[in-house]
């Protein structure tokens, strides 16, 4: 009788990686961002070895629980289960909020504020699937998700960086 071994996923990973699907994001439209990064330093990068990254951001336990409770808030206020004036100030992505970012910069310092620079820069250029989540005429609520999404990206390239210094 052979047992056969399989790394065990848990539940965490497993919703966490579910919840990111269902809203419309794609593990490769995240590893797109993350060659939009570091493209310009590594000529030679492929989608396939940015997926290898995000996949292993999305294994710390610590971007699990940032991204279950970021988009539990963001469903929540999409079915107006929340109560005022929470409701509104996330529904709308209400400006002075801050505590989107706040989970952001959870998931990025599990590689260390190297990845802060990378996280503001597309935050504000908003390319590919950022702006996707930022359309706020699909009337869906992705308030927290977009900046989840920039920061696993973000880093996602940190460890990439990092990796490729010592390699080199
Ligand atoms: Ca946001």
């Amino acid at each position: 009788m052979t047992i056969e071994k399989k790394p065990v996923m848990s539940m965490s990973e497993k919703t966490a990686r579910r919840w990111i699907a269902e809203r419309g994001v794609k593990v490769e439209d995240i590893a797109e961002l993350v060659v939009y990064l570091q493209g310009p330093y590594h000529p030679n990068l492929e989608l396939k070895e940015a997926i290898d990254h995000v996949e292993a951001v999305l294994r710390k336990r610590e971007v699990q629980n940032a991204v279950l409770t970021g988009i539990q808030l963001d469903m929540l206020a999409e079915k107006e289960m929340l109560e005022e004036p929470l409701l509104s100030i996330i529904k709308t992505d209400e400006g002075l909020y801050g505590l989107d970012e706040t989970i952001a910069t959870a998931i990025i310092n599990v590689y260390g504020t190297i990845g802060l620079t990378s996280y503001g820069y597309i935050d504000k250029q908003k390319p590919g699937i950022l702006q996707f989540l930022n359309d706020k005429s699909t009337g869906q609520v992705h308030t927290f998700l977009d900046d989840i999404v920039g920061a696993i990206a973000a880093a996602a390239a940190s460890r990439l960086a990092h990796r490729a210094a010592h390699t080199e």
